[in-house]
């Protein structure tokens, strides 16, 4: 198993404890009682989200990497939310409910919470809800926003794996993508095929109903649902420079170079990205 710690868990924080703790210093941190006063502590449940909003319909994507022209991001499926749901307690784990933004799409939800007053400046337009069933892995990523992101769990268990930014250079990181090598199990490492997994020192936490997991800009995670259930990421956007100008450069032109080399060059742009990531960590660690 990779070397990893527990995420510290705490029950309340203030925001001058927060803030100085955790956002400064770039820690992640589980909060479990932050829930305590909202309604969704008490509603939120699968079969609620399927009495409000179960006629929507939602794209949903699976865990198979990029091939040829097509892009991780294109959606597997669509299908109303209520049916999905059913499909999940019928044993399905491959298929996600992904960045479903609720202002949007379900906006009664948005009744059920309020943003933490936690020194923190969310970007309230984009509350969006994540799912999976029991078995369901999301592969190992950062964000290309390099926003704050409070991960408000509800419904089963989850388990987050966390690495700091640092680590970034024993990661395997694939070339213009914000993901490790798909072929790297997280949980399983084979170290001979990828030897600076042994260089890593993760942090893991086991999220449950009203937790709350802070991941601080840039950080890497990986995530393993226990039983159906589903989390909604608030975020804020990066205030420090030298993030607002990651965000950018992925947002502009990281994205755009790898989605017009895909068109043009298909499975071979892949294949390349794919052995850089190999051959460039494993050089770092010879
Ligand atoms: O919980 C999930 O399914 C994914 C959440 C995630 O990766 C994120 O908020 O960046």
């Amino acid at each position: 198993m990779i070397k990893q710690s527990p995420v510290e868990r705490v029950e309340n924080l203030t925001k001058k404890d927060f803030m100085t703790q955790y956002k400064q210093a770039e820690k992640p941190v589980v909060i479990e009682n932050l829930t305590k006063d909202w309604p969704a502590r008490k509603k939120w449940s699968i079969d609620y989200i399927k009495e409000v909003a179960g006629h929507n319909m939602v794209s949903l994507y699976d865990s198979k990497p990029s091939t040829d022209y097509r892009h991780q991001y294109d959606p597997a499926a669509k299908m109303q939310l209520k049916n999905y749901f059913a499909m999940l307690e019928q044993g399905e784990n491959d298929l996600r409910l992904f960045f479903y933004n609720i202002l949007a799409e379900a906006p009664e939800l948005v009744k059920d919470f309020s943003y933490p007053e936690i020194g923190l400046r969310f970007f309230k337009k984009l509350p969006v809800l994540f799912a999976g069933g029991k078995g369901t892995k999301v592969q190992m990523h950062f964000d290309i926003d390099y926003a704050d992101i409070f991960l408000c769990h509800f419904g089963g268990k989850k388990r987050v794996l966390l690495f700091s930014p640092e680590q970034t250079r024993y990661m395997y990181h694939v070339p213009f993508s914000f993901s490790s090598l798909f072929d790297v199990d997280f949980d399983c490492p084979d170290y001979e095929k990828y030897p600076a997994l042994q260089y890593l020192q993760g942090e893991a936490a086991q999220l449950n109903h009203g937790d709350i997991l802070y991941i601080p800009p840039g950080y890497w995670h990986y995530i393993v649902y226990e039983d159906i259930s589903f989390s909604m990421a608030l975020r804020a956007f990066p205030a420090k420079p030298k993030n607002i100008f990651k965000m950018l450069k992925n947002l502009i032109f990281i994205r755009s170079i790898e989605g017009l080399m895909r068109k043009i060059a298909g499975q071979p742009w892949n294949d390349r990205n794919e052995r850089l990531a190999v051959s460039r960590t494993n050089q770092r660690v010879q």
